[in-house]
């Protein structure tokens, strides 16, 4: 392919309806709590009595309060971590809640987050561990398969609807440990026929791990990359044949989707990131990390690098023995919830005008970019020449930040761009960046402004724009 068929190819590459429902929630929990939570361990063995498990005070809707008062939109719980230990009464295995002595062996955490998440107004999803240290049926192949997707079974008939699916890739068996050989495409559809609308996040087709637990994705985080770097794409009967992935893919390179990396020609497909973080210095509690809970300043950082960066963020909250979330990350986090209330309190362009260089058609209007709707955008037309739109806010107004989305249910196409405030009859520059894609947040000095002018100084083949709002 040559390198212009190369660069229409990747501006055709859209989302899917679920990827697309998924890329706005932006900033959802993660939940770690489990046997771990008991013995003060991060992996634990599989080797855990279920005796241990025992949190008195189990308050799932205290976490779904405040994941809500976050400002999060989703929980996703940890139903079996790498030691098999499963929060519901799974029918398929002994070692799980039901021989606790939680609620007299007839608990269920999953069944009690569902529900806070349902009461709260979030989705819920469910994290599920391949890697099982537990079950003797891991390694044998068919036996844990079917094991695994009587479980998926479970989890995704008897808990209503369920938003994600994660499916860790972690396994930490080694050379001489047990090896199993999962059914990839058997799990797939049981999730695609259970919840037809969760994603599967991952080891998954649907939201790209974003290669690193510290909260942060590139500066250029693309949706469209090369298959290669979707673990599902490569697991799949029907890719194997397909172009030979080059060797030693590296998840973490600075950069998956840009035109160097695309170049090549080889299949590109629609996989979003995620940026997966624990307020804590591990996933799971542990009292000595009490103080270990990342401050205010560093969250917002991150939500800015992430949210704001075309990734969508998942915080991870650690509920301690009790089974409630301690004083101090509970604080940390309503405070986190107040502050994205203040930074995003009251979108300064509504009610503007805007005015464009161009425009695919009337239908295609800039000012389609202020109606509040992802169904109208701004269009600029085929292969246009650096383009604009601007606003005109009605009055001067101090500003520090700018909100843009690109209309990706028709791709990613804008590659560079940079922001512009008139200032004193001239245009000054606010901001330099490269992608926009599902959400990029512009951070800038507060400069008191009435016109703003977006450029598109290089995009794919056109340019779009669904929604520009400014702080
Ligand atoms: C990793 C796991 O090994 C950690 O324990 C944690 O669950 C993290 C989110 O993913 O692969």
């Amino acid at each position: 392919m040559g390198a212009d068929a190369v660069i229409e190819y990747a501006s055709k590459v859209v989302p899917s309806e679920r990827q697309l429902k998924w890329s706005k929630l932006g900033f959802y929990a993660f939940i770690h709590f489990g046997i771990n939570t008991f013995t003060d361990s991060e992996w634990g063995t599989g080797g855990e009595s279920p005796e241990l498990f025992d949190p008195q005070n189990l308050n799932a809707l205290q976490w779904a309060k405040i994941i809500k008062a976050a400002g999060m939109k989703a929980m996703v719980l940890t139903c079996k971590h790498h030691d098999g230990f499963c929060l519901w009464p799974s029918e398929y295995t002994e070692h799980s809640v039901k021989n606790s002595p939680w609620k007299g062996g007839n608990g269920d955490v999953v069944g009690e987050a569902a529900a806070a998440c349902r009461k709260t107004g979030l989705k819920f999803g469910v994290y599920l561990s391949p890697w099982d240290r537990h079950d003797l049926r891991y390694g044998q192949g068919a036996p844990y398969n079917e094991y695994f997707k009587n479980q998926l079974r479970e989890l995704l008939v008897n808990y209503g609807d369920i938003f994600c699916v994660w499916l860790d890739g972690a396994c930490g068996e080694g050379k001489n440990g047990r090896k199993q050989e999962y059914d990839w495409e058997g799990f797939y559809s049981t999730i695609r026929e259970l919840q037809p609308e969760a994603v599967i996040s991952v080891n998954g087709p649907d939201v790209r791990w974003c290669g690193n637990e510290a909260g942060v994705c590139r500066s250029s985080e693309w949706s469209v990359v090369p298959y290669f770097y979707s673990p599902a794409e490569t697991f799949s009967p029907s890719v194997k044949n397909d172009i030979p992935p080059p060797k030693n893919i590296n998840i973490a390179s600075p950069d998956l989707g840009g035109r160097s990396k695309i170049k090549r020609g080889h299949r590109l497909i629609w996989y979003p990131a995620e940026v997966n973080v624990s307020l804590r210095k591990g996933w799971f509690y542990h009292a000595n990390e009490d103080y270990d809970v990342k401050p205010l300043s560093k969250l917002i950082d991150i939500y800015y690098k992430s949210v704001g960066a075309n990734a969508s963020l998942l915080l991870n909250l650690s509920p301690n023995k009790e089974g409630i979330i301690a004083k101090r990350d509970m604080e940390t986090m309503l405070a986190m919830g107040a502050q994205l209330e203040i930074d995003f309190n009251e979108n300064l362009a509504e009610d503007s005008l805007m005015t464009c260089s161009c425009r695919l058609d009337s239908g295609h209007d800039a000012q389609n970019v202020l109606d509040g709707s992802d169904k109208t955008f701004w269009h600029s037309g085929m292969n246009p020449v650096k383009p604009w739109i601007a606003i005109d806010l009605g009055d001067d107004y101090d500003i520090d930040k700018v909100v843009l989305k690109e209309h990706i249910r028709t791709g990613q196409q804008i590659e560079r761009f940079s922001l512009y405030g008139e200032v004193g009859g001239k245009w000054k520059r606010l901001f330099k960046g490269t992608v926009i894609g599902g959400r990029r947040i512009c951070r800038f000095d507060e400069i008191r402004v009435r016109h703003i002018k977006l450029v598109v100084e290089k995009t794919r083949v056109f340019a779009t724009i669904e929604s520009f709002e400014a702080y």
